[in-house]
């Protein structure tokens, strides 16, 4: 049981190219288990192994949907997902906005661009084999991941002038924490 640190931007760490999982191992499974448990905490619905500084092909998901979807405060359904060495089939062509944010870019939020239907390829966490298409959030959530993979973040995916806006902001707000923690 451990909770990991979490590299945030500008870390070089965060730029690294993630390698292939070889092999699906008790070693592995205990990283999957701190990486949720590392996820709860922030709290995210996502994580990727670089992220707790392990440039491996390898995320985690939980969206974590409000068990009644009228409350938004009622307590969230867990469904864990892991991916190992995951893989886009194909994808819609079909591409909608949807408002990301990033653990390693802590409390900043922009409109991104995705595809909504990818069809996927994975590895569990018992090194079984899965195929399956995902839409919607689950859909966005693991290309927001699998780009961690390849070391791009989501404010990759904005013009200059708004990535430029969203790093200005997070400076600002190191920058406020800083002082009152002093
Ligand atoms: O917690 C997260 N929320 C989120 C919201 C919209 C799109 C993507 C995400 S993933 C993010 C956690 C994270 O940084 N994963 O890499
Ligand atoms: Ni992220």
């Amino acid at each position: 049981m451990a909770l990991l640190r979490i590299y945030e931007t500008p870390d070089p760490m965060l730029r690294q190219i993630s390698t292939p999982v070889e092999t699906v191992d008790d070693e592995l499974r205990a990283l999957i288990k701190d990486m949720f448990e590392t996820m709860y905490e922030a709290p995210g619905i996502g994580l990727a192994a670089v992220q707790v500084g392990v440039p491996k092909r390898l995320l985690v998901m939980d969206l974590q949907e409000p068990s009644d979807p009228a409350d938004e405060n009622s307590p969230p359904v867990k469904l864990p997902r892991v991916f190992i060495n995951p893989e886009i089939v194909s994808h819609s062509d079909s591409e909608v906005p949807y408002t990301e944010g990033c653990l390693s870019v802590p409390d900043q939020y922009a409109e991104v661009m995705r595809p909504d239907h990818v069809r996927a390829r994975w590895l569990d966490e018992h090194g079984k084999s899965h195929e399956e298409d995902l839409d919607d959030l689950l859909a966005i959530c693991l290309q927001h991941e699998m780009d961690h993979l390849e070391g791009v973040l989501f404010i990759d995916h904005l013009s200059k002038l708004k990535r430029d806006m969203v790093l200005k902001k997070l400076a600002k707000a190191r920058k406020e924490r800083g002082s009152r923690a002093a």
